[in-house]
């Protein structure tokens, strides 16, 4: 028995390299922007997807794909109070043939910020007062003044 095979040859598509990126804690990285193309397939009906290799820091659900056509956009919202390196990939399909583009997201201490002080009222002469501060993602404690005047 002969068996005849016949291949139909669908171009994959292309997706172009999207660069390491960092972002601090929590902060959304801003929309990242790449390009596909394909030769046979409608750009619209490539579809993509994204895997996370640490989803407690990059949970999937927090890779948004944006734009139509050939410009498309990424946008990625790292996970609260964590810090880390985590390898992102895309995968863009037509339907039978994908490719893929890993980078790597590195996710750093959040930016100093101004403390937030705490409402006057809450203070009480003697007490202590507790201070938020963004930099440190931690609570610190301040003596309250007692310095008030005679
Ligand atoms: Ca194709």
């Amino acid at each position: 028995m002969v068996y005849f095979g016949y291949r139909i040859l669908v171009p994959e598509p292309n997706i172009s390299d999207i660069p390491d990126l960092e972002t601090p804690s929590g902060t959304p990285v801003r929309p990242v922007s790449f390009t596909v193309a394909d030769t046979d397939t409608p750009l619209l009906n490539l579809s993509f997807s994204a895997s996370s290799a640490d989803p407690l820091l990059i949970p999937v659900q927090n890779i948004v794909f944006g734009g139509s056509g050939a410009h498309r956009t990424l946008s990625i919202i790292p996970t609260q109070g964590r810090v880390g390196t985590a390898k992102i990939t895309v995968t863009v399909s037509d339907g039978v043939f994908s490719s893929k583009d890993s980078f790597l997201l590195t996710v750093g201490l959040a930016p100093p910020s101004a403390a937030t002080a705490p409402r006057q009222s809450a203070i009480v002469e003697g007490d202590y007062a507790t201070l938020t501060l963004g930099a440190a993602q931690r609570l610190q404690e301040l003596y309250a003044s007692t310095q008030f005047p005679t």
